[in-house]
């Protein structure tokens, strides 16, 4: 996986095709794909597949095009402006779907359909003729993304309470359909739950259900924002979960405009946490409650392998501490951590525990850090009832999303740098991206971690984060005692 939250050393601008159809009130369709498109930072194509006579109130006609005026646009485009995504709406006949098949035989990229069966008005926008051959385009989709209403049109079961979608899903991936979204606007409940599944498994998106009337175009500008972050290189579910904040944004931005339902209004790259979506393997919010680190920064904060290191550490005056030991015997890391502990005691530190949160919890540690694997196994109830603090590494949006589920002590961004200390997949975040994470979700403190040394340490403080964590830094250095003053000093000079 990469984490690339936008990348503006690319020369040539990424290009997200919309192919749908034209919507005269500019309320959703191809204007809403566009809007979307270009406020995450795409260019816009459009492949019209039908025109549309729509207002506010209600669809008058479904003009689809041929088969030969959509394939023109195909060709029209596809060597010039080739596409780096492709999002498809409304696919009104045959004539579109026969197009689209003909020009998948050469595309091999990215591929996202909003399928549009049936407007909010209960006009069938999709022939019957066209419901049937839809199925023939599935092994050629990267993600779907229906709305509950459309799922069971596609499956034939009833989603009468939001495990049925579930098992629909199922029914859909069995037909070969890479991933689905499903989106979960249409239910009664005060929280809004999308889930997604694929073959590597599966997880619930929540967000705070808005009750707001300008809502049209919300499934176009969904789907046109995951294909743009997808085409800008981030992951699937990263652009999943960057979609979500947008939609977020954009409903909350609505305007009305006519006698009915007005359009929601993506506005450029959401940066609020009340956008993030909560993620996790249940629709429903887990009650965790851990107490936070108090009102002093998290300062410089040493990742060490052995109490040694941390009684040095300490004596000096840091005041929050990691343990991290790996690859050792059972016994020999119990008897680490009661020491340890018993040394963060004396100097009044915050020591956190990495990974061995049983111990944690069995010898009163200051707190726990946890990396996204061990969120997989870690018991956070127990953690959260024994009071301890808890950190929680981030890489990426999926990985925020499901760590701000949590509700953790903190968060740890990283790397922010490259790091020789730990072997990752990930593309260092550099300071764009930790100043963008510790501005947007900014009712936690962020440690900064990667690669981070006494040259880096200004720049890195300048974000605003809490905490700055390093390993080589303090325990690769010459002089560690010096060295570790040095970064306190700058550290408190940073006020
Ligand atoms: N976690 P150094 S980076 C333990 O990005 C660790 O989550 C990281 O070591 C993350 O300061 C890292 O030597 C290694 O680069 C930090």
């Amino acid at each position: 996986m990469i984490s690339a939250k936008k990348n503006k050393s690319e020369a040539r601008k990424r290009i997200v095709w919309s192919v749908a159809g034209s919507d005269c009130s500019g309320l959703a369709g191809q204007v809403a794909d566009i809007r979307a498109i270009e406020a995450l930072g795409a260019h816009p194509c459009m492949i019209t597949t039908a025109v549309t006579a729509q207002n506010s109130k209600k669809v008058v006609a479904i003009n689809p095009l041929s088969e030969e005026q959509i394939t023109a646009q195909f060709n029209a485009l596809k060597d010039d402006l080739p596409a780096d995504a492709i999002k498809v709406g409304l696919l009104p006949s045959k004539d579109s779907i026969e197009a689209l098949k003909e020009f998948l035989k050469e595309y091999e990229g990215k591929i996202i359909v909003d399928p549009v069966m049936v407007s909010s008005s209960g006009k069938q926008l999709m022939d019957d003729e066209a419901q049937s051959l839809f199925k023939t385009l599935f092994d050629r989709i990267d993600l779907l993304t229906p709305n509950i209403p459309e799922l069971e049109l596609l499956t034939g079961r009833k989603v009468n309470k939001l495990e049925d979608i579930e098992f629909a899903v199922d029914d859909i991936l069995s037909a070969g359909i890479k991933a689905v979204l499903v989106k979960g606007g249409h239910t009664d409940e005060d929280f809004c739950a999308d889930y997604f599944c694929d073959d590597n498994g599966s997880f619930w998106l929540r967000s705070e259900r808005q009750h707001r009337d300008n809502t049209r175009g919300t499934g176009c500008v969904l789907a046109a924002s995951i294909a743009t972050a997808w085409a800008l290189n981030h992951s699937l579910i990263d652009a999943i979960v960057i979609g979500k904040m947008q939609i977020n944004q954009a409903i909350e931005n609505g305007y009305r405009v006519g006698l009915g339902k007005g359009p929601l209004k993506p506005l450029s790259w959401p940066s609020k946490q009340r956008y993030m979506p909560k993620l996790s393997d249940h629709y429903q919010d887990k009650d965790y409650s851990f107490p936070d680190c108090g009102v002093e920064e998290i300062g410089l904060y040493p990742v060490v392998d052995s109490v040694g290191w941390i009684e040095r550490l300490l004596k000096l005056g840091v005041t929050t501490i990691q343990l991290r030991v790996k690859d050792l015997a059972a016994d020999v890391v119990e008897e680490e951590i009661v020491k340890s502990i018993q040394i963060a005691e004396k100097y009044k530190a915050r020591l956190f525990i990495n990974d061995y949160w049983q111990l944690a919890i069995k010898h009163k540690a200051y707190g726990v850090h946890l990396g996204q694997e061990d969120l997989d196994n870690a018991d956070l109830e127990a953690i959260s009832k024994a009071g301890l603090r808890l950190g929680i590494s981030t890489h990426c949006y999926y990985e925020v999303a499901r760590a701000h589920a949590i509700k953790p002590s903190y968060m740890a961004c990283g790397p922010v740098y490259h790091t020789e200390s730990k072997q990752m997949p990930w593309i260092p975040h550099g300071i764009e991206n930790l100043s963008y994470w510790v501005n947007t979700m900014d009712e936690y403190p962020w440690v900064a971690i990667g690669g981070i040394d006494l040259g880096r340490l200004t720049e890195v403080a300048r974000t605003k984060v809490s905490g700055v964590a390093m390993i080589s830094a303090i325990t690769q250095a010459e002089e560690p005692e010096q060295i570790t003053l040095q970064m306190m000093q700058q550290l408190s000079n940073r006020i």
